[in-house]
């Protein structure tokens, strides 16, 4: 950027929050090291009217902006790729008091995942939203990218939970809605719009958000399944019986090798078998019973049950634990998508001879939300910038008439591919929606819209 646009920059924030050398490396490279930018400035405001000046000052000057929260998203869809400015909404981390009545509380957007969910478990209630990545994560991130998580079963993802939202626009005009209202039905949802928008559109400043109470009783099983169309299942199987289930984790024998070899745990089991299957209930009725009885009444194999916080927490580092665990082995390709639930066991075979076929070096690794359709599938084996897998995956997605992006987002890794789930008539709409509300075309300029 110009040195007077700096030094406005500098103006707005205080030069101790606009910082530039060393201190951008991280800030510029994805948590899987697969997108590495370079930037001229990491800017951190502190109040939402700082985030107006500041966008203000880069609307005016032409100059494209990054906004960033916790910095895990896995698309490319936060890092500066083409040297724009890294807008940190960090700082904004206020945290307003649980309202008892109507079960909302206001977050900034710099609050993180974990920070929020124990605000709300103070109250005897839990924020929905869940996913592994809770201590860095933000408020802002997970609504900018409507993240999915873990619980998404039971009670959607964060766009489900958006009750209001406050936003900068590109020019700097604020505009905020957070009263939280139950019914408000007077015209555009600007936060179902914004959710998920990837930064495109405005920057999310807070957010409104519905709690959820928080159950007396968890209850968590690790289940050794015979492959993956058995798995799918029982899980729903257990679905039907089970009002409660909140999770349902699908991960394979070599992913769980990798996992306890990686991380240096325990084997859940003195047997292995070909899939796993974890899952969670949460009743203020102890469900334990019931659980038993509804998997009881399936074919599983093995059985680990978890209910005391330890156990269950040992439980989910399984499946949790892939993401850590395959980063180990360099730097992968993630190909997060969803298939109609009938497809999804036919897709996971096919898609691992795919991707055999197309390089000896290519090793594919499945895992994913299995009830939701999701599978998180994972390539290892080939370099950071060879697409091949990309298209074949997503393409073989597609004619399984699947979603190129289950909750991860599209970023910089999936746009070249978005045609294969949206028309062109909807990406016009897309078009039109970020022409009218981002005229100068300066936020996120290179994510979502190819
Ligand atoms: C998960 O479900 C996350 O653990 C990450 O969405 C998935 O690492 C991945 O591919
Ligand atoms: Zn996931």
């Amino acid at each position: 950027v110009e040195p007077d646009v700096r030094r406005e920059l500098e103006a707005r924030v205080g030069s101790a929050h606009v910082l530039h050398g060393d201190t951008t490396e991280g800030p510029a490279t994805d948590w899987t090291g697969r997108y590495r930018g370079r930037t001229p400035a990491i800017v951190r405001p502190g109040t939402v009217d700082e985030v107006a000046a500041v966008l203000a000052v880069c609307d005016a000057a032409g100059v494209p902006v990054v906004p960033q929260g916790g910095n895990t998203g896995l698309v490319g869809g936060g890092v500066p790729l083409a040297g724009e400015v890294v807008l940190s909404l960090r700082r904004l981390e206020r945290l307003g008091p649980v309202d008892q009545v109507t079960r909302q509380v206001t977050a900034g957007s710099g609050v993180t995942l974990s920070r929020l969910q124990a605000h709300a478990a103070e109250q005897g209630l839990r924020y929905a939203v869940d996913l592994a990545a809770r201590e860095t994560a933000t408020v802002g991130g997970t609504v900018a990218t409507n993240a999915g998580g873990s619980r998404f079963l039971r009670f959607g993802g964060t766009r489900e939970q958006l009750r209001g939202i406050e936003a900068v626009l590109a020019d700097g005009r604020v505009v905020r809605h957070l009263g939280g209202l139950e019914k408000d039905n007077t015209g555009y949802h600007l936060p179902s719009l914004l959710c998920g928008s990837e930064g495109t559109l405005a920057v999310v400043t807070a957010a409104r958000l519905a709690l959820v109470p928080e159950p007396t009783h968890h209850v968590t099983a690790l289940l050794g399944c015979p492959g993956v169309a058995a798995a799918l299942e029982v899980g729903v199987s257990l679905r039907e019986r089970l009002p409660e289930l909140e999770a349902a984790e699908l991960f394979l024998d070599e992913g769980l090798r990798l996992v306890v070899d990686r991380l240096a745990l325990d084997d859940p089991f003195p047997d292995r078998w070909p899939a796993y299957l974890l899952v969670e209930c949460a009743d203020d009725r102890d469900p334990t019973e019931r659980l038993a009885a509804a998997i009881e009444a399936t074919s599983v194999g093995d059985v680990a049950v978890g209910v005391a916080a330890g156990r269950r927490e040992a439980l989910w580092r399984y499946r949790e634990g892939h993401t850590e665990a395959m980063n180990l082995l360099g730097i992968p390709h993630k190909l997060d998508v969803t298939l109609p639930l009938g497809q999804l066991a036919a897709f996971a075979e096919e898609v691992v001879r795919r991707v055999r076929d197309l390089d000896a070096d290519a090793h594919c690794w499945l895992f994913g939300h299995v009830l939701d359709g999701n599978l998180h599938v994972n390539v290892t084996g080939l370099t950071p910038g060879d697409n091949r897998v990309d298209e074949a995956v997503l393409t073989l997605v597609a004619d399984h008439g699947g979603s190129i992006s289950a909750e991860h987002g599209i970023g910089t890794a999936k746009k070249a591919w978005l045609h294969l789930s949206r028309s062109p008539v909807e990406l016009d709409v897309f078009r039109a929606v970020k022409r009218a509300l981002d005229p100068r075309g300066i936020l996120n300029p290179n994510v979502l819209l190819p």
